[in-house]
């Protein structure tokens, strides 16, 4: 039934990602921050020593920042507070980075918002 569901379209109309299946536990992932609205998890192709994305657990539409409402300002501020207290988590007392990639030219794979946090390394810009 839950594979029923994940396959299902989206409420907002989109094609479902494989991160529902990461927020339904029906793929293992290294999840390393939940809360009722959030999870982060590390990336699967980490650019750096500490690599994690941050996403919301509905999508809601928001497939990308650039689809964003006024409505959902509260779960996008809360996105990046849990980044940075993630990034305290992972002992980024040196800094680190927050990246949002958003369509075609941002190079976006998923579309369902994450924020990449990458840090543990010195990072270069402009990034390529
Ligand atoms: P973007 O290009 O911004 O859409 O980045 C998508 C990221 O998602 C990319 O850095 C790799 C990561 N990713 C893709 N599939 C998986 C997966 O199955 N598990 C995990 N942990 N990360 C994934």
């Amino acid at each position: 039934a839950q594979k029923a569901a994940a396959a299902q379209q989206h409420a907002d109309g989109g094609t479902p990602t494989l991160f529902d299946k990461i927020i339904n536990k029906q793929i293992p992932a290294n999840i390393i921050y939940e809360d009722d609205t959030a999870l982060a998890f590390r990336d699967i192709n980490p650019q750096a020593p500490v690599h994690f994305l941050v996403i919301p657990k509905v999508r809601d539409g928001l497939t990308q920042l650039s689809k964003a409402t006024e409505q959902q300002e509260q779960l996008l501020g809360h996105l990046l507070i849990v980044a940075s207290k993630v990034a305290k988590q992972e002992g980024l007392d040196q800094g680190f980075r927050v990246v949002i990639n958003d369509g075609r030219h941002g190079s976006q794979s998923v579309y369902h918002l994450h924020l990449h946090i990458l840090g543990g390394r010195q990072l270069g810009w402009p990034p390529g």
